[in-house]
């Protein structure tokens, strides 16, 4: 059903909210849909030693539902919360609408058990994204309640096989089960969070897809694991198309990294052999998945790929908020202010589980990081002045980065990846009214400190 602009307005209860969004508005509602949370049980590993293990799903799926739309659609989303504990969706990468956005105790209040939340936002951007729970979010997510979101755009190159590859490595005990007992660590928590043991892609370990002989296939990306970067190597080289969701100059490459809640889209010309993409960043090259040419009728030429529109950053920055992190085992943070008194870092580890610091302060959803005017051009200057990596996650916009050495990577993203020591402005027009969350995607990070917000007027 097609609406016209003010038809839209009219029927909206939300129309005040929409129309204050820069981007134009609306082709299409979409029927409502139903994400359910529930307890449920998935069997990791294959063999009958092993148990399954417990998880939490939505709509009894691990990962959740293939959520698909096109570009301009209206989401309409009823979520059910059957879990035993309060929960949120948070629609990754999504210039979304801040009430829409997900994040429980900031832009919702944590949808109880047995509550309901009706999301509804319109998708202004194609691309490759991904929804899953914003609260408590280092449990939630470890135990599988996240999903994909595809977003179809005019601009979109022809393929044959469109393949959503959704990759998570699960920390399970030797019976299969998830390792419970390490929830919460103050190890991980204060290193590179929870890493797994057990790598799987959309729910399985080393699936195979079948695909047609000499197809053009379209891979899309996304890391939905907690903490774990992963970098996947391929006999084949694959063009990147785009980063979370947005386009970039066209490389082509036989290595990919992937920080947690990163999304790279990849264009891979199959020839007639078996296609296995290998996770190479433990050092010790490990199977992930297998695209095996099985069938026959390829159709799609394999001509010039079309290169997308690419927006470059403005010329000006009007405001600039540096943002020194640190923190962390073998890092140089000795004491921190945390609701409202300077503490030393072992009263913050072991009574607050705290470790992580922006700006010499333990922060959370209650720190406003800056104020902005709307429309202005910021640019945060993070210096990472610790150990570890970051994988920084801003809500709501996308931004450009900019390195130390004063160059602009192509393309925007959600969520970069901040290497110890590095230094890099990560600059967007705060064109989105509300309050966003910038935080550390790596899940144990954001719960030890690394969260904060950024208020747009
Ligand atoms: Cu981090």
């Amino acid at each position: 059903m097609t609406l016209t602009r003010r038809q839209f307005l009219q029927k909206s209860a939300l129309a005040s909210a929409f129309s204050a969004m820069p981007w134009p508005l609306i082709a299409s509602e979409v029927p409502v849909q139903r994400l359910r949370a529930t307890e449920s049980t998935k069997k990791l590993i294959n063999g009958s030693e092993y148990s399954a293990a417990d998880v939490f799903a939505f709509n009894q799926t691990v990962p959740g539902p293939l959520l698909r739309y096109r570009q301009g659609d209206l989401v309409r989303i009823d979520f059910e919360n059957e879990l035993p504990e309060e929960s949120s969706i948070h629609w990754h990468g999504i210039r979304n609408i801040n009430a829409m956005d997900g994040v429980a105790g900031l832009t919702q209040p944590a949808v109880a058990t047995g509550g309901r939340f009706r999301y509804e936002f319109p998708l202004p951007d194609a691309g490759t994204y991904w929804y899953h729970s914003h609260a408590k979010t280092w449990s939630q997510v470890a135990r599988g309640l996240y999903g994909p979101l595809i977003v179809d755009g005019p601009e979109d190159p022809s393929v044959d096989h469109d393949l959503v590859l959704m990759i998570d490595d699960w920390r399970l005990s030797d019976d299969g089960r998830i390792d419970e007992a390490s929830f919460g660590s103050l190890h991980d928590w204060a290193h590179g969070g929870r890493l797994g043991n057990w790598m799987t892609v959309n729910g399985i370990s080393h699936p195979e897809f079948p695909v047609k002989q000499g197809s053009r296939i379209r891979l899309r990306l996304i890391n939905a694991a907690n903490a774990r970067i992963f970098e996947l190597q391929s006999r084949l080289p694959a063009t990147v198309i785009t980063q979370d969701g947005f386009p970039c100059t066209q490389v082509e490459r036989t290595l990919i990294e992937l920080a947690p809640a990163q999304r790279v889209d990849l264009i891979v010309d199959i020839d007639d052999s078996p296609l296995t993409l290998f996770e190479a960043r433990s050092g010790e090259p490990y199977p992930a998945l297998t695209i095996n040419p099985s069938l026959t009728g390829a159709t799609v030429a394999k001509t010039a790929l079309p290169q997308m529109a690419i927006q470059t950053p403005p010329a000006t920055i009007d405001l600039s908020i540096p943002m020194h992190m640190q923190g962390g085992a073998m890092g140089n943070l000795r004491e921190a202010e945390y609701e409202g008194s300077m503490r030393s870092i072992r009263e913050l580890a072991r009574q607050h589980q705290k470790v992580w610091a922006f700006n010499g302060k333990i922060s959370h959803h209650h720190e406003r990081l800056a104020r902005v005017e709307r429309n202005q051009v910021v640019s945060i200057d993070v210096w990472n002045d610790s150990r570890w990596a970051h994988a920084m996650h801003l809500h709501g916009h996308h931004f450009w980065i900019r390195t130390a050495s004063g160059e602009d990577l192509s393309g925007m993203r959600d969520t970069y990846l901040f290497d110890p020591g590095e230094r890099a402005q990560l600059i967007f027009v705060a064109d989105n009214p509300g309050l966003w969350l910038f935080h550390c995607h790596m899940l144990e990070h954001h719960a030890a400190g690394m969260a904060a917000v950024i208020e747009v007027s």
